[in-house]
């Protein structure tokens, strides 16, 4: 096959999936759900098969192009990165499988009734793909927010939840990197804990949505792919400060250990 129909035939696959698990009746139901916990678990969003080849696809990009982080990071209270990373310009130079997921209009289009609004593509190439994975005792993606507001996440593979790795969160709640009050919103709310098997995929209200990993409590593997999406909002933002922990080594707002 040429790239070309490859590319049609992935498209094909990913709406045929879409029509086959989704009804346009559970849309609206989705939608507020979405709304009211800024999570949505949709594992059925993509068929098995390219689920697989994601989790391929990471796994070859992590060997060749990971690198560790061992953080704390100011913008987020001094809250922890523990984990292995593969940086989102890494990702887009050298997989055309994702970059072509990550445009699909199938995939678009039905995000966007689950959102209720426009997906835009990533305002900020270092933002726009991340593939972490969590492998020693004490690894976590400690509290924080998005820069951006729309995060598809896939856990590529999970440990059993007894080692940790779940996603904890509280929607509704806004960064302010000055003076981000973390541990007074966790006591002024509710905390969700959502539990994952390997193969789940999540839509997660990133900007809107205080959110962590759950510390492993043992060395295991859990491994994941970002894919975030902007919307109409972000010309209002102002994303001073130089906190990208996730593209380079050694940023100001970080302590490293
Ligand atoms: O690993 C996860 O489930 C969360 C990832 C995350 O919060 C992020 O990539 O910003
Ligand atoms: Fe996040």
């Amino acid at each position: 096959m040429t790239q070309v129909a490859i590319v049609n035939n992935w498209e094909q696959q990913i709406q045929d999936n879409l029509n086959l698990h989704f009804s346009q009746e559970s849309l609206p139901l989705l939608h507020q759900k979405f709304k009211r916990e800024g999570f949505i678990k949709v594992p059925d969003i993509m068929p098995l098969n390219i689920r697989q080849q994601m989790k391929e696809e990471a796994l070859r990009l992590l060997e060749k192009y990971s690198e560790r982080r061992d953080l704390k990071l100011a913008t987020t209270g001094n809250t922890p990165r523990k984990m292995s990373v593969v940086t989102s310009e890494s990702i887009a130079a050298n997989s055309e499988f994702i970059n072509t997921i990550y445009r699909s209009k199938s995939l678009l289009n039905f995000l966007e009734k689950l959102g209720g609004e426009p997906f835009l593509p990533c305002p900020s190439k270092d933002e726009e793909f991340l593939i972490t994975r969590h492998e020693k005792s004490g690894d976590t993606h400690g509290w924080h927010w998005g820069d951006y507001r729309f995060a598809l996440i896939w856990i590529l593979e999970t440990p059993p939840i007894e080692y940790g790795g779940m996603l904890q969160c509280v929607p509704h709640t806004s960064w302010d990197k000055s003076n981000p009050r973390i541990h007074e919103y966790l006591c002024e709310n509710p905390i969700r804990t959502y539990g994952f098997v390997s193969g789940d995929i999540y839509l997660l209200k990133s900007d809107t949505t205080l959110h962590r990993t759950v510390p492993l409590n043992r060395d295991a593997t859990r491994i994941m792919i970002n894919m975030t999406w902007g919307c109409l909002d972000d010309e209002k933002r102002n994303l001073n400060g130089n906190d990208r922990w996730w593209a380079e080594k050694e940023v100001e707002a970080g302590t490293y250990t």
